[in-house]
């Protein structure tokens, strides 16, 4: 009896302790409907870049407006606080768990907990590679594979008349996510048709700026003529605008650079000639991540991917869109 009143004790600590975890902490945005509203925990993957910001506000912004009850938890880019949070959301009942996972491995465990409580689980953002999909109803996200393909198209295009060799660096983005992976894989089949395309040196700059910043200042210092910098998210290309720029190089010129997201300060840099190309890829996910919810707490069958659409810009199209940005 003991153990098992501690066991409980010991759930609600837990509970609460991811109730007040992350940098946001868990916050929830009641809607004030009655008996039937929808709870979602949802597990952020953190607060790393512009993408990120966005991204979180739609997911509040739209639950609000769905009626949808948010338990919001930042996991401050680590899957130890992801799990918590899971577990956490299960113990409590939610309704549905929604989660953006910061890597692809490691999650059969809480996904087969998730299952056997009948908590249906959403896939948001990242993927997952767990070979078994029924641990999760749908995953809605971009293609990342094809944000890298679209990425090295512009770079082949760009350097189409030239025959000399192209040293290219990059910056990946966190160490084992989905769009890390992906993004590499889809710029790599493509360039790698053409052997003056060479990858000189490529790191994590963990989707940060200020890791950005200071990777592509170790590049600058290491690998002499880089002609292109492949940088997986706007933020860490803008880190390395920087670097480039303390370095006495002319961001746009002296290197050519190639980024993703499209967030409003990418924009900006893209329309200023600093960043020559940025593959969209988009953080509004929120309204379309209600919709799935509801359907899937009813028992409504959903698609199993759900793929975001998305474009590319370039520095003339950077300034046409730039007024109407919303992120
Ligand atoms: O590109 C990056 C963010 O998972 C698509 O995560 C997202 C990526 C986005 O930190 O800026």
């Amino acid at each position: 009896m003991l153990k098992r009143i501690s066991a409980l004790v010991l759930a609600g600590l837990t509970a609460m302790a991811v109730t007040s975890c992350g940098s946001g902490g868990t916050t929830s945005a009641s809607s004030g409907g009655g008996d039937s509203t929808v709870t979602m925990g949802f597990s952020q993957v953190g607060a790393e870049s512009g993408w990120r910001t966005a991204n979180t506000k739609s997911v509040q912004e739209s639950a609000k407006s769905a009626g949808i009850t948010l338990k919001f938890s930042d996991a401050q880019q680590k899957q130890e606080n992801q799990i918590k949070a899971i577990r956490s959301f299960i113990q409590q009942r939610v309704d549905v768990i929604a989660f953006s996972p910061v890597v692809e491995s490691g999650w059969d465990p809480v996904l087969k907990e998730a299952q056997n409580a009948k908590i249906p689980v959403i896939l948001t953002d990242r993927a997952v590679d767990s070979t078994d999909t029924s641990l999760y109803k749908t995953f809605l996200g971009s293609d990342f594979v094809e944000e890298g393909k679209k990425a090295g198209q512009w770079l082949v295009e760009e350097y189409k008349d030239s025959t000399d060799k192209v040293n290219i660096v990059e910056l990946q983005g966190t160490t084992g996510s989905a769009p890390a992976n992906d993004r590499k894989a889809g710029f790599q089949e493509v360039i790698g048709a053409d052997a003056k395309f060479q990858i000189v040196a490529t790191q994590t700059g963990d989707f940060t700026r200020a890791k950005g910043k200071e990777v592509m200042e170790a590049f600058l210092k290491s690998t002499p003529d880089i002609d292109v910098l492949y940088a997986h998210n706007d933020d860490m290309g803008l880190g390395a605008i920087e670097a480039i720029e303390g370095a006495g190089k002319v961001p746009g010129k002296d290197i050519k650079i190639i980024t993703v997201d499209a967030v409003k300060d990418g924009m900006q840099a893209l329309a200023d000639g600093k960043i020559n190309f940025i593959v969209e890829c988009s953080p509004l996910l929120g309204p379309q991540l209600m919709d799935l919810a509801k359907k899937v707490v009813n028992g409504e069958q959903v698609p199993a991917r759900v793929v975001t659409e998305e474009t590319t810009f370039t520095q003339e199209q950077a300034k046409q869109a730039l007024p109407s940005r919303q992120y």
